[in-house]
């Protein structure tokens, strides 16, 4: 008799196959890693690109003659933030040219895990000439370099009942988007801007580019990602909380 395999029973499947029971036939839409636990976060992760790639334009990508003067707003140096502790850490971090700053990705992923710059540096990067348009009503055009946050996500496995990424920076911000924004092609997680290591001004040593959104959601001083199964509007420290949007989609 044949019998139909759905997502979730071919997960389920991959798990018990991982735990030494041997599968005989593998469904024909899983990608070929399929089965390894290991590269389980493979299955999960392109199950979620596929459904959801087709809806993702891409905004309009700019020259490099088209970069302009860049201000610098919010926090322009945690070095000098309000809580002592934080500032100390991050004066530590920036003597050691941020060799110890730790991205953490956590969640709902299948292995939680935390890269260092250096390690980040190591996939293969995005270099995007983008619109930064902030809400209170400038703009300015910059080329930013950085891993996609796909494929970050794709290093630690997303779990099919993932639906949000949560992000946090080091000076108390945080902000959400959707796993549409979140496997967005030019979501990324930036280490360079114009060329040159991201500055302190502008976030060092990581902010995440959110270019589908307006810039206060691009969030500077980027240490941890928590994928959620569920909204979370981040309370008291969270956008809607403080009597912003929570879409700021452009
Ligand atoms: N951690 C952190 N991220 C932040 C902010 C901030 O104050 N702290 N300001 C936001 C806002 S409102 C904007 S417009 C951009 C400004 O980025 P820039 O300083 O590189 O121009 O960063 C966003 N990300
Ligand atoms: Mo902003």
């Amino acid at each position: 008799m044949k019998k139909l395999i759905t997502r979730r029973t071919a997960i389920v499947a991959g798990l018990a196959s991982a735990g030494g029971l041997l599968l005989t036939r593998y469904p024909k839409n899983l990608p070929p890693t399929y089965g390894n636990l290991l590269r389980m976060g493979d299955n999960l992760t392109y199950s979620a690109h596929r459904a959801l790639l087709p809806g993702q334009p891409l905004v309009k990508e700019y020259r490099s003659s088209d970069i302009t003067s860049f201000p610098a707003i919010g926090t322009t140096n945690p070095g000098t933030y309000e809580n002592p502790l934080v500032a100390a850490e991050y004066r530590e971090l920036q003597k050691g040219g941020f060799q110890d700053w730790e991205l953490s990705v956590e969640g709902s992923v299948a292995k939680p895990r935390t890269f260092s710059i250096a390690e980040l540096k190591q996939f293969p990067s995005r270099t995007q000439i983008t619109r930064h348009t902030c809400e209170e009503g400038w703009n300015a055009i910059a080329q930013w370099t950085g891993v996609p946050l796909s494929t970050v996500l794709d290093a630690t496995g997303i779990l099919p009942s993932a639906r949000f990424v949560m992000y946090y920076a080091c000076d108390d911000w945080l902000d959400s988007i959707d796993m549409l924004d979140a496997l967005h092609p030019q979501t990324i997680l930036a280490y360079g801007m114009n060329g040159r290591d991201l500055s302190v001004p502008h976030g060092a040593p990581l902010r995440i580019r959110v270019e589908t959104q307006l810039g206060a959601k691009s969030i500077k001083y980027l240490n941890r990602i928590v994928v959620l199964d569920e909204f979370d509007d981040g309370g008291k420290r969270g956008a809607i909380q403080n009597g912003w949007a929570w879409d700021m989609g452009i």
